[in-house]
């Protein structure tokens, strides 16, 4: 493949893209838990792309179901008419996620996931008649893409600075990140269930019958992987039911296996009303998001004269055929290899090999569960960002591609590593620290 000599057409998504131009890294090719630069460089994948290809790259089951698929049913909407590998999906999805969760609505994104979770969640007490059930709660630092629900209810300033007026009605929980009570936490800190509470300080500013849902990252992820202290979703789980709002848990990192259960509503134990999620589902291979919702919210929807649409919402490309194609072969290798309960079994290495960087320069904290790892490092006086973004550099150079997020290295390989990969991930990123 040629590298492009004009780089400039291109309007790209989240990057510093004139830092870009002027030295561009460029991915070719990939396999298994590689890529291959368009400079034929081999760089070890340790974030599963964007915390997304977790069945590792190209895996031929995969591309040999879309492409199969492809070259017999290319599109069909799923608007009246409907193709039966979307119903296929929808109930080996019922199967595998929480007993609770019996319906999917599809999507192309994780982005689409957030926003349609909260539409449904909106809508739902609109076909109830509590049409006064409108506010949306979300988190400081939650992440739920990029359109205006999402970043309305999220809460990374960045994502919402320029793109004022948000959705009225939303209002955020204060983020878990306790660094002076729980630096260095292995696995889920201790301090910080008392987060939770402040969901009744929202309660209380609204009153009783105002807010509709609170949407969660169980473990926020883009925000540099801020682990749920121990307690804290058992205490948002207990109030929401208390006070009568829905639980939305945003899955679309946590989802499909990245904490060592299939969902991290299994990991946790705490199961939520309406699930959101996107990424892992193909395993990135095609675009495609889901959301679950509860028995009880769809059949309010099934109301009304049969003749008439129940739900105004949907994209061209819901339950894409090749995105369905995709999703069920990448669930049959999960099943199959039992990737969903793969982290479990390197959990402690894993844990092991990132808390052994603590003596390195710059660390402040390190974060893991599952095979999610951060390691904040102290900013730069006066230039905030440009260490962690020196150290994605460094390591991308020596061969290993991490992410980072602020001044904090976030980590997620595909859950196919092993544990020598493991291994070279962390010895990388020692040299790396030591270098910058
Ligand atoms: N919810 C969560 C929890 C996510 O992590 C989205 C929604 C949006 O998904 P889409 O498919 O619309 O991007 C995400 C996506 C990063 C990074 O730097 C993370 C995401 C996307 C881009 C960058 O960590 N997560
Ligand atoms: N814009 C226009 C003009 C459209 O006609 C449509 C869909 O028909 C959309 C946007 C939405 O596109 P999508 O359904 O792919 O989200």
């Amino acid at each position: 493949m040629q590298t492009p000599n004009d780089l400039d057409a291109f309007f790209m998504p989240f990057t510093a893209s004139r830092q870009f131009r002027q030295t561009p890294r460029l991915l070719a090719s990939a396999e298994g838990m590689y890529y291959k630069t368009t400079d034929g460089r081999t760089v070890l994948d340790g974030t599963a792309g964007l915390w997304c290809v977790n069945a590792g790259h190209c895996r031929p089951e995969i591309t040999a179901a879309i492409a199969d698929q492809l070259g017999v049913l290319d599109y069909a909407p799923n608007l009246q008419v409907a193709h039966p590998l979307a119903f296929d999906l929808a109930n080996r999805l019922r199967a595998i996620t929480p007993a609770n969760l019996t319906q999917a609505f599809f999507t192309n994104s994780g982005s689409e996931s957030a926003d349609t979770a909260m539409k449904i969640a909106r809508a739902y007490f609109h076909a109830r008649g509590e049409t006064e059930r409108t506010i949306l709660i979300g988190r400081a630092r939650g992440y739920h893409g990029v359109n205006y629900g999402g970043i309305s209810a999220g809460g990374i300033p960045n994502n919402r600075a320029a793109f004022g007026p948000l959705l009225p009605d939303t209002d955020h929980l204060p983020d878990t990140h306790d660094l002076a009570r729980n630096a260095f936490s292995r696995g889920q800190p201790e301090h910080g269930a008392d987060f939770a509470d402040h969901l009744e300080v929202l309660i209380d500013k609204y009153g009783p019958t105002r807010i509709a849902a609170v949407m969660v990252e169980p473990v926020a992820g883009s925000t540099g992987v801020l682990v749920p202290p121990v307690g804290y979703l058992e205490r948002l789980r207990e109030l929401c039911t208390q006070h009568g709002i829905l639980l939305i848990f945003d899955e679309v990192i946590t989802g499909f296996g990245r904490l060592g259960a299939a969902f991290g509503s299994d990991y946790f134990g705490v199961t939520p009303d309406i699930m959101a999620l996107a990424k892992g589902l193909t395993s990135a291979t095609i675009p495609m998001g889901a959301v679950m919702v509860s028995q009880e919210i769809h059949d309010a929807f099934m109301d009304g004269p049969e003749h008439l649409i129940e739900f105004f919402h949907g994209y061209t490309y819901s339950g894409h055929p090749a995105a369905c194609a995709a999703a069920l072969a990448t669930i049959d290798i999960y099943e199959r290899e039992n990737l969903l309960t793969r982290a479990t079994e390197l959990s402690q290495q894993w844990e092991d090999g990132l808390h052994a960087l603590a003596d390195c320069p710059h660390v402040i904290d390190i974060r893991n569960i599952g095979l999610m790892g951060a390691v904040e490092l102290a900013p730069i006086d006066g230039a905030p960002v440009k260490r962690a973004f020196d150290a994605f550099r460094a390591a991308f150079d020596k061969g290993v591609l991490i992410r980072t997020t602020g001044d904090t290295i976030a980590l997620s390989p595909p859950l196919i590593i092993t544990r020598a990969e493991i291994d070279t991930l962390f010895s990388t990123l020692r040299a790396v620290l030591h270098e910058i």
